[in-house]
Parts: C-alpha cells; sequence; structure tokens
C-alpha cells in the first residue's frame, strides 16, 4: 500500500494548501488506498528522511521500496495507473501530461512569486514595489489560460490529472480576485474542486491539523 508523507500541523494560513492536497485528490480519483506517515519540522531535516525527499519537503510517497518526491511525478506516476485521471488514448495521455507540466512550470512560478511577497515577505519593504510587477505576470498567465479554456468545461474533452493540477496552482491564489475577476477561470476551479474526490482529499488533509489543535489546547488546558 502507498504510504504518503504529509505535515503533522501547519500554521493556518496554509491549512488546505499544503502540497500533499494534490496527491491525496489524484489517490482518490484513481480510489487507491494510501496510508499516512505525518512528520513535524525536526523531521523534515533526519537523515532517514532525507532518504525519501532529499529536500525535507512534503509531499513524499513511498510502496514496496519505491520512494517518489515532487508533487507532479507523484500524481503522473498515479495517473499512469489506470484511466481514471488520463484518457485511454495516447494522444489524450500525452495531453494530459503537456497540462500536468504546463500548471507546474509555466503557471506556478509566477503565482508562487506573488504568493511569496503577499504571504512570507510582506513584511519586507521591497515587497509592496515588487507587487505590481509580480501580479502582472500572473495576469497575463491567467488572461492566456481563460482563453484557451474559453467554453470548454475543462482542458482537454475530460477531467484528466492535468485539470487536478491546473486546478490546484490556480488554488494559490485563494487569498486575491485575480482567480474570482475572471468568471472562465473561477468556473473552472470551481467544477474541479466540486468533485467528491476532492472534498474528500481535503478533509483528509485538515483532519491531522485539527487533532493537533484539539491535542495542544487540551495539553494547554492541563498544565494551565
Ligand atoms: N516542487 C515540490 C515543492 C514541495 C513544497 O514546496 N512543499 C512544501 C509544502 S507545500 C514544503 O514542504 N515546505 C517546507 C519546506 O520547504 O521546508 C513539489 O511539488 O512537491
Amino acid at each position: 500500500m502507498i504510504t504518503l508523507t504529509a505535515f503533522r500541523w501547519v500554521p493556518p494560513f496554509a491549512q488546505g494548501m499544503v502540497r500533499d492536497l494534490r496527491v491525496r485528490w489524484a489517490l482518490e480519483e484513481a480510489r487507491l488506498p494510501y496510508r499516512e506517515h505525518l512528520i513535524g519540522t525536526k523531521d523534515q531535516a533526519s537523515p532517514e528522511y532525507r532518504t525519501l525527499q532529499p529536500f525535507g519537503q512534503v509531499p513524499a510517497i513511498e510502496e514496496d521500496g519505491l520512494k517518489l518526491f515532487e508533487s507532479g511525478a507523484i500524481v503522473l506516476e498515479i495517473a499512469e495507473r489506470g484511466t481514471a485521471l488520463l484518457p485511454p488514448d495516447a494522444q489524450g495521455r500525452a495531453r494530459a501530461r503537456v497540462w500536468t507540466l504546463a500548471a507546474l512550470n509555466t503557471l506556478e512560478p509566477p503565482i508562487m512569486q506573488l504568493a511569496s511577497l503577499d504571504i512570507f515577505h510582506v513584511d519586507q519593504p521591497w515587497a509592496a514595489p515588487a507587487r505590481p510587477t509580480a501580479e502582472q505576470a500572473v495576469c497575463k498567465r491567467l488572461d492566456e489560460l481563460a482563453a484557451w479554456l474559453g467554453q470548454r468545461e475543462y482542458l482537454e474533452d475530460r477531467f484528466t490529472v492535468g485539470d487536478l493540477m491546473m486546478s490546484s496552482v490556480l488554488r494559490i491564489l485563494h487569498n486575491t480576485p485575480l482567480v474570482t475577476d475572471r468568471p472562465a477561470l473561477q468556473a473552472y476551479r470551481d467544477r474541479c474542486e466540486a468533485r467528491p474526490a476532492f472534498a474528500k482529499a481535503l478533509a483528509d488533509q485538515l483532519r491531522p491539523f485539527a487533532e493537533f489543535e484539539a491535542a495542544r489546547a487540551a495539553a494547554n488546558r492541563t498544565t494551565g
């Protein structure tokens, strides 16, 4: 069975955003059972964990000695195991892989640049002056994506791993109006996130955070 490594707890701003969500979602779509391995910051630095994820990040998976990291590589591996996330024909499969990489290589870098300014560097004096250029770069890609989508429901003629990854990347912009300002993109993201597999994956990511916070509150009550 697949073991998925994820964080035991993250601060509220990151809850529902950690990249193991993509993997959980893919596993749910593919109906592959998995178990969780939840880690904290000390585990991230451990030599043992570095054999699974050389950069100490999540997600990572392990199955029968196969160790995989990088959310894109993991969801593609899961997708390859059936037709839930990839169409049966070779061309359709290739197109779905293209969109997965477009999400990761063309959309996610400028989106992360903007998110970093808004979240991680918001107190730096250089963040505000850098923001307009960063936002412009994101808007360019969003407009191009919206133009491609047009009246389409999905990036190709059915939901694939490409949509799973693209909508996951758009999700990073949840604290900006950049997706909601573009009705076609908002409808697309909503359509992808309305899938029962997404709801299950999100609930499963959030559950340990809530349990961790409840345990911490109980411990504080005992010691306080
Ligand atoms: N390119 C990697 C990025 C992984 C990544 O940035 N993971 C974040 C959580 S979403 C993380 O582990 N951050 C902690 C750190 O970098 O130490 C992937 O897609 O898997």
